[in-house]
């Protein structure tokens, strides 16, 4: 499969004003429509063939109650397809624009210095009530940690889609059963469409309407390089996936900023490319 992804810097520009102000923006058509399908067909692949229809370990928290929806962890560990999908592609310039460290300086700033922190499928079939996914959360649009959700099918207000409650990434506080929910937005999706948005920005999914069926979505974590990482890629992925890898994959995958075991190792914990 070959996604080329790009935008145009105006686009970028808007996308990343988008989520300045309302804590998140979509990429219409991010990813075209045939390889949308194929991306589809490889989620059930990995889902029924690879994983057996298994379930995986669940969050904790207000998003435990996904436990038995179809989920696969990590699908880039089982397919080059998506680790190239989620660390190549012109989204990575939005993420870039907030997660970026500017006093990294090891790494040209033209590149990402930040990481992937998850990356996992699912097909919407419970519905979610209004959650954050970080649990350090200060007022203003800053931040360090973003969500993205790419659909590989229709994923709308029907059937598990996302929800949104606009400008409220800039409040510090955690949704409740007080908060007010009347601005409330439907984020419908498209196959290929790639909402993007702040890890605090109040969301929620839907219901699925009897007559409708939960679609596979692809739900990304990006991370500031400092962060805790959620997964250890670098050991998870095996070398004959990481070696093809250029620089910057591997930046996003974690090479760049692994806590070195060797008692005699350099104290820095930011490297750069050599
Ligand atoms: O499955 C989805 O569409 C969104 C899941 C979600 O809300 C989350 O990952 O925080």
């Amino acid at each position: 499969m070959n996604f080329s992804r790009t935008l145009s810097e105006d686009s970028i520009k808007t996308h990343c004003q988008n989520i300045e102000s309302d804590g998140y923006s979509v990429i219409k058509g991010y990813v075209d429509l045939s390889n949308a399908a194929k991306l589809n067909a490889l989620a059930d692949d990995i889902f029924i063939t690879k994983r057996g229809g298994s379930l995986t370990a669940a969050p904790v928290g207000r998003q435990k109650v996904i436990a038995n929806d179809p989920i696969v962890s990590n699908v880039l560990y089982y397919s080059e397809e998506f680790l190239n999908l989620v660390t190549t592609g012109d989204h990575l310039k939005v993420y870039q624009s907030f997660l970026n460290d500017r006093y990294y300086g090891l790494i040209d700033q033209s590149n990402p210095n930040f990481m992937l922190a998850q990356c996992n499928l699912r097909k919407g079939a419970t519905a979610i009530d209004y959650h954050i996914d970080v649990r350090m959360n200060f007022e203003g649009p800053r931040t360090w940690s973003m969500q993205g959700i790419l659909a590989l099918d229709h994923r709308n207000r029907y059937n598990g889609g996302l929800k949104v409650i606009p400008g409220s990434h800039c409040q510090s506080g955690f949704p409740s059963d007080k908060t007010d929910k009347s601005s409330e937005i439907f984020v419908d999706l498209e196959p290929g469409d790639m909402a993007i948005f702040h890890s605090t920005l109040f969301h929620a999914t839907t219901p699925v309407t009897e007559g409708y069926d939960p679609t596979w979505g692809l739900l990304l974590t990006y991370r500031s390089w400092w962060c805790k990482p959620q997964y250890d890629y670098v050991r998870m992925l095996p070398a004959e996936m990481t070696d093809k890898l250029t620089n910057a994959q591997k930046t996003l995958i974690g090479f760049h900023s692994l806590p070195p075991s060797d008692p005699e190792a350099s104290p820095s914990l930011r490297t750069g490319y050599a």
